[in-house]
């Protein structure tokens, strides 16, 4: 996708460097956007190899409602690891907020059946978004991830926050604003992951799947990646693979990792790289 490589060059040679939470420190700036259109093919980058399985995993793992990482890891997935209790919790992160977000008198809302209500009911509607930025139940930032878990918060507050989505002549579209963006590693993640979401949603809702958004706040390169980013930079992007979907489940719930296939995905090398914690 040139629009990342974009993205991408803009920060590394425009951004300011700026300190941050992790001590690292990156060059960064405020407010970007990617757009994709995926009728013209499946976005997972093609200019380093992304980890398929991560994704579609993480994702039902997000809509099962389930905040434990050992699910996760039963499948390989180790992505969340670094954060959680040793008995695997992450607090009331992304998967209770969208399914069970708690209200005042002890209810809870689950605002993805919401949105797939409004999707096949109420397709018009500007108001078909669900939310992750649940204020009562984010991280006190002078404690640990794992303590804050203990205190029943979050181990981390949500970097993707407000999902978005709009219908027209039969086309969904999906928008999806991320506060703070790690555009070497997290944001191709977090593009493929929106794209196999709005896929799912539009399947279940007998849309097309159109338009992706990513509008995200504080994008930036973290100063401990120039040597991989630059070697990106220098890579050409190949063509997009194809997303199918072997099966059409009785609801959004009942994906299965093996449900996807991806086509023709042919990218460059991994490229390795250290997380900020
Ligand atoms: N980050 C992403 N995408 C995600 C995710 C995290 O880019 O989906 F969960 C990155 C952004 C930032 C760090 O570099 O993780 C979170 O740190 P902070 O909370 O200080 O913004």
């Amino acid at each position: 996708m040139q629009t990342y490589l974009d993205l991408m060059q803009d920060i590394y040679t425009q951004g300011l460097v700026k300190s941050d939470r992790t001590g690292v420190g990156t060059r960064s700036v405020f407010g970007r956007q990617i757009r994709h259109d995926l009728r013209t093919g499946f976005p997972l980058l093609t200019t380093k190899k992304l980890h398929f399985k991560s994704i579609v995993c993480e994702l039902l793992w997000f809509l099962s409602g389930d905040t434990n990482v050992k699910t996760l890891q039963a499948q390989g997935v180790n992505i969340w690891n670094e954060w959680a209790t040793e008995t695997g919790d992450l607090g009331p992160i992304y998967g209770k907020q969208w399914t069970a977000w708690p209200t005042a008198d002890g209810e809870h809302l689950n605002q993805i059946d919401a949105v797939v209500h409004a999707l096949k009911h109420n397709p018009e509607s500007r108001r078909i978004l669900f939310h992750g930025w649940n204020p009562a139940d984010l991280p006190d930032e002078g404690l640990s991830p794992q303590e804050n878990v203990k205190r029943g918060k979050m181990a981390l507050p949500p970097c993707h926050l407000l999902y978005q989505f709009y219908v027209a002549e039969g086309h969904l579209s999906a928008q999806l604003y991320l506060r703070s963006s790690d555009t070497f590693l997290g944001l191709p993640y977090n593009i493929a992951s929106l794209a196999l979401l709005t896929h799912m949603l539009a399947q279940q809702t007998d849309l097309i799947a159109h338009e992706i958004i990513l509008t995200t706040g504080d994008s930036h390169l973290y100063l401990n990646h120039d040597a991989q980013v630059q070697k990106q930079l220098t890579r050409t992007p190949k063509p997009l693979p194809e997303l199918k979907i072997l099966r059409r489940p009785e609801s959004l719930y009942d994906y299965r990792f093996e449900d996807f296939a991806i086509l023709g995905y042919d990218p460059h090398p991994h490229i390795a790289a250290p997380i900020a914690v």
